[in-house]
């Protein structure tokens, strides 16, 4: 088989890379020289555990190869981004797709798979991209065999997850739905699990709504808590010890490209009725100002204290900034006239300071993402470095300590007077 997948991103590259070191001809492609340039040259411009490698054995087999344009293949995977478009529902902006779509059809020959990757709103392959199929001369169904595979990994372990994951096919047609599974068959262990392209673009984006809902639900009891004087991070651990509760983590908000991003693609569809989900997206949205409010008032609203920000992306243990709640906290902060100092392990800029230097006369240290090494901190350095030892672990991973004082979303109430 050889496939043509476009767009080598976050989820392109890593799924060319998996099908070549299974023995698939594959060429990616992507708009940007550089990024055919790098992959060419057997390396990779994003980060994650493994890829690299994998990329560089497949080029060098002559397995994966790069290229501005799209070339006559087997199956076709498009995975270029879906971000939201700049109306006032956030709706799911296709320009991407549907221009990858144009460029692959000259490409197109009867007998072939074309898969949309892409998280896009719901019913887009059908009043969307089958048109653009149909304007071609091709009949869906017949001639051409198109379908929607939601991704569905996780950064860090997308390579594992690939493979191990179960994955949704949505077809336009039954036989539409039968080829794509027979594409990602090569590749995948897990289940293949067998639907319509509706039903597919909406399961994926209601994982990442359920999600959002959810993690919206813990932020307002987090508020309730310090409202009325509870202990809201107790109260959560008590309730999922009930069999069927699982009530999700309070935080700084909710970043990243998919739970900041898909449930407005529901809601700009029928804003009427999904008013659920667009007040979750409020809710979670006013974490950052929340925060930052916190952050002040613990500081007495003095901007002479300094703060010490720690981590600044969008969660735990990655590199990612893509709309990071930490981030939006620390620009807060510092449009309201407080000098922040931020420390992430996981990323170098040179805006960003050392662990010492962040702590080093600071009156506050906010903790803002959960990254591993952040859950045991040092708090010998702390008292060593801060002007005043105390914390404000807005993710809840800091274990009480005796010398410094942490305050989170089950002791914030206290701090009250
Ligand atoms: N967060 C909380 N409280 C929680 C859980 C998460 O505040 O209890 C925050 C995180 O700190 C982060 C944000 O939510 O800011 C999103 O983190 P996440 O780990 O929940 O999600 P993503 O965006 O990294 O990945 C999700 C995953 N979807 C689900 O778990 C349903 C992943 O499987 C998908 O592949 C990905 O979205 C995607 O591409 O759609």
């Amino acid at each position: 088989m050889k496939l043509c997948v476009v767009g080598l991103g976050y989820i392109g590259l890593p799924t060319s890379a998996i099908f070549a070191d299974s023995g698939v001809t594959v060429v990616g492609v992507d708009v940007h020289q550089n990024i055919v340039d790098i992959i060419n040259s057997g390396k990779i411009h994003i980060e994650e555990p493994g890829l690299e490698e994998m990329v560089c054995k497949n080029v060098e087999k002559g397995y994966f190869r790069a290229s501005l344009t799209p070339e006559q293949a087997d199956a076709f995977i498009v995975a270029v981004p879906t971000p939201n478009k700049d109306d006032q529902y956030l709706s799911c902006d296709l320009t991407y797709v549907e221009s990858a779509v144009n460029t692959i059809i000259p490409f197109l020959q009867k007998g072939n798979v074309v898969i949309v990757e892409s998280t896009i709103a719901p019913r887009s392959m059908e009043d969307h991209i089958k048109p653009l199929f149909e304007k071609a001369g091709f009949k869906v169904g017949e001639d051409i065999f198109v379908a929607h595979c939601p991704e569905r990994v996780l950064p860090g372990q997308i390579l594992h997850e690939l493979i191990y994951n179960n994955r949704v096919v949505g077809g336009l047609t039954p036989s539409c739905t039968e080829a794509g599974a027979k594409v990602y068959s090569t590749v995948v262990k897990g289940e293949i699990i067998k639907t319509e392209a509706s039903t597919a673009e909406m399961a994926k984006l209601m994982e990442n709504t359920f999600r959002d809902v959810n993690i919206a639900l813990a932020n307002e009891l987090a508020k309730i808590g310090f409202n009325l004087g509870i202990n809201a991070l107790d109260v959560i651990k008590i309730a999922n010890m009930h069999p069927r509760v699982n009530l999700h983590t309070p935080g700084p908000g909710v970043g990243g490209h998919c739970l900041a991003v898909d449930p407005y693609f529901i809601y700009a569809k029928d804003p009427k009725t999904a008013s659920l989900i667009k007040h979750a997206r409020d809710i979670n949205n006013s974490m950052p100002h929340y925060v930052a409010d916190h952050a002040e008032r613990l500081l007495g609203f003095d901007k002479q204290k300094k703060i010490a920000a720690l981590g600044a992306t969008y969660k735990g243990n990655v590199d990612d900034l893509r709309e990071s709640p930490a981030l939006e906290i620390i620009e807060i902060l510092q449009s309201r006239g407080y000098s922040v100092a931020v420390h992430d392990p996981y990323v170098k800029r040179d805006d960003f300071v050392s662990f010492e230097e962040a702590m080093d006369g600071s009156s506050l240290g906010l903790v803002l993402v959960d990254h591993d090494q952040f859950k045991n901190l040092d708090m010998k350095l702390i008292v060593e470095y801060m002007k005043d030892p105390i914390l404000f672990d807005s993710k809840g991973i800091v274990s009480e300590q005796q010398e410094v004082k942490v305050l989170n979303y089950n002791n914030l109430w206290e701090s009250k007077n």
